[in-house]
């Protein structure tokens, strides 16, 4: 009797670990993480930080900055829900990178420090409850 009870609390243990993995990758209605880029040549009359407006999911999405461009930029919080943190990259050089997790549902705006005039953009963060359509698979195979 012991052996079974210690055999089923290992199989517990085992699914408890398999639900507790956060994100399927290459999972294709939602995307774990919001991918926004500074583009090559990304200047007024430009799109310049793509895409210019996110929405993504609290507590599955975080969001990643990429700077492409050939100058230095910067990702900054402007206007935020109550309750959020704000967030500020400090300079981006080619090629690095920016990361936060956002958790409070509401819109934000943020801007490039050194472009204010015209790097400004947009993220939406939505509640969860938004985002069960693509359900468990139950995982396994
Ligand atoms: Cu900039």
């Amino acid at each position: 009797m012991l052996v079974i009870g210690a055999v089923l609390v290992i199989v517990a243990l085992l699914v408890v670990a398999a639900l507790a993995v956060p994100i399927q990758p290459g999972l294709p209605k939602q995307t774990p993480k919001a991918g926004i880029i500074m583009p090559s040549g990304a200047g007024l009359d430009q799109l310049n930080f793509a895409p210019s407006k996110v929405t993504v999911i609290v507590g599955v999405n975080n969001t990643v900055w990429t700077n492409d461009d050939s100058v230095e930029h910067t990702v900054k919080s402007e206007s935020i829900p109550a309750g959020a943190a704000p967030f500020a990259s400090g300079l981006l050089s080619t090629g690095q990178t920016f990361t936060v997790s956002l958790t409070v549902p509401g819109t934000y705006t943020y801007e490039c420090t050194i472009h204010p005039a015209w790097m400004q953009a947009t993220i939406i963060v939505v509640g969860a409850s938004n985002s069960t359509e693509s359900g468990g698979s139950g995982g396994g195979s």
